[in-house]
């Protein structure tokens, strides 16, 4: 009742992890899978190891968290070590980044044999000059890099679109054009900012960073209703959710999947099956059989 085919890929329900948390070793991604995830999708990686932002890099606000990890990762070729040792069983998305359209494609072309889709983070918020959202708030660079890693690439490609743009549809409509298999919206929003009363100073040490959480759902619900109004490919949505009935209401948007990343920092990774659970007995009182039949539902 609660499976999905996702561009080909076959996840016994709708949930996936979110990039970013949980997702650098495989014994964690492991993990999520064993509580109950249909998918999974790795931190971000790029070609070279990246340090990342000294601490602090979280900070806990009211209705979310604000992040700036820095794009930590130990790149490639030590990411695929752990790769290897994911169960074959398990729906594995790889989400990388880069500078450049080649860099995308030497990453993908790494770990394309090892995953079941990759997923293109060209969205982080507070990522340095020329990475993340500075490639997402562009739409030709958005087109070129979707479009050299679909050129080079077998598996199906997700664009993670950021929400910090005028236009997201136009942004979507320029991944549609260069091939992208999937979108998935929204990486968190921002820059955002917390600062410590005792000091007087910002927080993290980066000073800003990405809102994700409860208080971003609602634009993200947004993007989702509006990016379904503009192309034909699957969407993925994600910010905010935390229960079922913020699942429904992606999919009404117009969501075929969902990911769930900031909702496990507060409520552990028993979040996947309670959700699952839930969505399940919503679907039976609602006369509901299948996912599909609730993707969209909040048009026409
Ligand atoms: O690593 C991060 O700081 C980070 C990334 Br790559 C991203 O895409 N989104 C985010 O909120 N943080």
């Amino acid at each position: 009742m609660l499976d999905v085919n996702l561009c080909g890929v076959k996840m016994r329900n709708p949930t996936m992890l979110a990039a970013g948390v949980l997702g650098i070793t495989a014994s964690s991604l492991n993990r999520v899978y064993h509580h109950g995830a249909g998918a999974v999708v790795t931190k971000s990686f790029s070609l070279e190891p990246n340090m990342g932002y000294k601490n602090p890099t979280i900070v806990e606000v009211p209705y979310g968290l604000i992040n700036a990890m820095g794009l930590s990762n130990p790149g490639v070729e030590s990411f695929k070590e752990e790769l290897y040792k994911i169960e074959d069983r398990i729906p594995v998305v790889a989400s990388i980044y880069g500078s450049s359209p080649s860099e995308f494609v030497k990453v993908a072309l790494e770990v394309q044999g090892l995953v079941d889709m990759i997923e293109l983070n060209i969205s982080c918020p507070h990522a340095m000059e020329g990475y993340g959202a500075t490639i997402g708030q562009d739409p030709q660079l958005t087109f070129k890099v979707v479009e050299a890693v679909k050129e080079a690439c077998k598996v199906p490609v997700a664009a993670k679109l950021t929400p910090n743009v005028t236009d997201i549809k136009e942004i979507a409509l320029k991944a549609e054009e260069a091939g992208c298999d999937a979108i998935t919206l929204i990486n968190s929003l921002g820059p955002a900012m917390k600062i410590d009363l005792k000091t007087g100073k910002p927080i993290l040490s980066n000073k800003f960073g990405g809102l994700s959480g409860p208080a971003i759902k609602p634009i993200a619900i947004r993007c989702v209703y509006e990016v379904y109004e503009t192309v034909d490919v699957p969407l993925i949505g994600v910010g905010g959710i935390t229960d079922y009935k913020d699942v429904v209401e992606f999919l009404y948007a117009g969501a075929s999947a969902i990911q769930i990343g900031s909702a496990i920092f507060y409520h552990g990774l028993g979040i996947f099956k309670k959700v699952c659970d839930d969505l399940k007995a919503f679907m039976k009182r609602e006369g509901f059989k299948s996912i599909n039949k609730m993707v969209g539902l909040a048009h026409g």
